[in-house]
Formats: structure tokens, C-alpha cells, sequence
């Protein structure tokens, strides 16, 4: 099986982190924008990446998607819990990581427009917004947990791990461990993770 990626996209780590921690063995293709028509389109119509590309030659996209499939090739350790309620709140978790990754990436992109190109101040506090709040309700709902979402390591941990690296490598300034000193010290405990090192995007 492949994925392909780039270490600058945070999407493409939360799917390498959902591979690692499954313990599923795959190869990392680099997917560069030179090379992103020749080698992702034929997969994605989108032209996005992630994608992993099966080894029957399918191609499941996106990082939602890539995540349920990789959790379902092998019973343990669960990522996505069995259980409705458990599986709609770590999918939750999900979608506030990728929200915060999204609105993250949107800043970082625009940041490198010349300065008379830039959107305005409020689309970036609208930006910011989003950040802040996302951040919030994770830092409540963490509470004193020992993982984001009940007793083990989840998908929930996954994507508020991954949000935040992204947040650190992308908007260096943002201080967001200054509000949110519960999940500084979870992050600082995902950091040392065999998978999360493993896809640092600094070293990887
Ligand atoms: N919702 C998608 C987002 C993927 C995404 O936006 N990937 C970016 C890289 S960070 C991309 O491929 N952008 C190229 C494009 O939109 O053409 C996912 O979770 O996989």
C-alpha cells in the first residue's frame, strides 16, 4: 500500500500517524506540486493529498476516510471505538483537529502572498477565531484525562496531537499552550510517541 504526501501537509501526517500507531507497513511517496498531476490525479479527481492507494490499485481519499480504513484492516489497537456514542465523540475530536488544521493552513498559504495580496485583518481573526474556540472546547473536554477522549490512545488523540504540531511548525507566535495548559501537557506527552516522532515533519 502507498500514501501519498508531503511532510508539509498536516492531513498527510494524521493519516502516517494512523499507519504507525496500527503498525500497518506502507510507502511514503512524495507528492510534491510539480509532480502532484502525474501522480495524484489519476487517484483523486481533487487532486488532494492524502491518498493511499491500495494494493488492489484503489485509492481511498480523504484523511477521514484513510483513517477508518487503515483502523479497519486490523482489530487492535482501536483508533475509532466500536461503540455509536464513543465513535461519534472521538469523531468529533476529528473534526475539531481538522478545523483547526484547516483554518491553520488557510493563515499559513495567505502568509505567503506579498504583503499588498493578503486578505484582510478580520478574515484573519475569523481565522484565528475558529482556532481559539477549537482550542477551547479541546482543552475542556480534555479536562484531566489522561487521553483526549476515555481510557486509551484514539483517534482523538490523533488529531488533536497532529492540529496542534501544525499549529506550533505554522504560526510559530500563536502561544496557544498560555490557554490551554492541559493540552500542552498532553501534547507533550503525544510528542514522545514512537509515531509521532517518527512523522515529525522537521525530521521527516
Ligand atoms: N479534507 C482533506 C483535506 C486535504 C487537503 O486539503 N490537502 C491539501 C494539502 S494540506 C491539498 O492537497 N491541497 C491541494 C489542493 O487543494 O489542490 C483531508 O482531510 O484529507
Amino acid at each position: 500500500m502507498k500514501l501519498f504526501g508531503t511532510p508539509g501537509s498536516p492531513f498527510v501526517r494524521k493519516a502516517r500517524l494512523a499507519l504507525e500507531e496500527k503498525g500497518v507497513d506502507y510507502e511514503y511517496v512524495l507528492a510534491p506540486r510539480e509532480t502532484r498531476a502525474a501522480l495524484v490525479f489519476p487517484l483523486n479527481p481533487l487532486g488532494k493529498i492524502p491518498v493511499l492507494q491500495r494494493d488492489d490499485g484503489q485509492a481511498v481519499f480523504d484523511s477521514p476516510v484513510i483513517v477508518e480504513y487503515v483502523d479497519g484492516l486490523k482489530p487492535e489497537p482501536r483508533l475509532i471505538p466500536a461503540a455509536f456514542e464513543d465513535r461519534i465523540a472521538v469523531k468529533r475530536w476529528e473534526a475539531l483537529g481538522d478545523g483547526i488544521a484547516e483554518a491553520t493552513v488557510l493563515i499559513t498559504h495567505d502568509l505567503r502572498e506579498p504583503a499588498d495580496r493578503r486578505q484582510p485583518e478580520k478574515w484573519y481573526e475569523a481565522q484565528r477565531g475558529k482556532i481559539r474556540r477549537g482550542l477551547a472546547m479541546m482543552e475542556r473536554e480534555l479536562g484531566d484525562g489522561a487521553f483526549c477522549y476515555g481510557n486509551a490512545f484514539t483517534l482523538a488523540d490523533i488529531a488533536a496531537g497532529y492540529a496542534l504540531g501544525y499549529l506550533d511548525a505554522g504560526i510559530p507566535g500563536c502561544n496557544w499552550r498560555a490557554a490551554s495548559p492541559r493540552l500542552a501537557r498532553h501534547y507533550d506527552k503525544l510528542v514522545k510517541r514512537v509515531s509521532f516522532i517518527k512523522t515529525d515533519p522537521a525530521t521527516t
